[in-house]
């Protein structure tokens, strides 16, 4: 098959899931896995490493890697769509739910936004509702394989029905928060909540 065809042929794919309501409006599909990522690469170090969660909880907890690994896990197929117009379709996670860990920590009805905290510094908010989807994870492996330094290891937060920027890599700790805290996108100028089926994609009132 030669280079035309396929350019032909994937465009009338893309044409086709716009029209089914699987790709949202101004995205295109990538087979590729593209990285994007504000900063250097964190080193992990499986005896430092640590990840906690506080705030709104009746007890604020935290897990060494090895304690981490011990939670209990699911495996989720779900696409994925980058406010750089890619979106990648039908990609492997595994994780530890999300509610899980809400659980576990007692989480108190004040709890109204989660404020994903990473290396770096490293900042993103979603509306608690939004994380107590069964589909969202704390991920540490990536088609049945541990997750890849560029793809945020050893842990991210997979949230996979908003853009992507709001799976967080490099996730160390989780904040249960009372109040919105617009991370650094968000503060940046990208929207604060961000579907990719309305193109949520930025806010006019940024500093970037
Ligand atoms: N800690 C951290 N998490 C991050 C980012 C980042 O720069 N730092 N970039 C975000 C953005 S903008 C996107 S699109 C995705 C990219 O994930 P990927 O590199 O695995 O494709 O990670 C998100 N999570
Ligand atoms: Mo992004």
């Amino acid at each position: 098959m030669d280079l035309l065809d396929n350019v032909l042929r994937r465009r009338q794919t893309e044409d086709e899931m716009k029209k089914s309501g699987r790709l949202p409006p101004g995205q295109s599909l990538t087979h590729k896995f593209p990285v994007l990522t504000y900063g250097p690469i964190p080193k992990f170090d499986p005896e430092t490493w640590d990840f906690r969660v506080f705030g709104e909880v009746e007890k604020e907890m935290s897990w060494n890697w090895e304690a981490f690994q011990k939670l209990p896990t699911v495996t989720v197929t779900v696409d994925i769509h980058c406010v750089t117009r890619w979106s990648k379709f039908d990609t492997t996670w595994t994780g530890v739910p999300f509610k899980h860990i809400a659980e576990l920590v007692g989480m108190k009805d004040t709890t109204k936004h989660i404020i994903a905290h990473c290396d770096y510094g490293y900042t993103t908010n979603v509306p608690v509702e939004d994380m107590m989807r069964d589909d969202v994870l704390l991920a540490y492996m990536y088609d049945g394989k541990p997750l890849e330094p560029e793809h945020g290891a050893p842990v991210r937060t997979l949230v996979p029905h908003l853009y992507f920027w709001k799976s967080a890599k490099f996730l160390r700790a989780l904040e249960f928060s009372p109040v919105d805290k617009p991370g650094f996108w968000e503060q940046g100028g990208y929207h604060n909540y961000g579907d990719p089926f309305k193109e949520q994609r930025y806010n006019r009132r940024g500093f970037f």
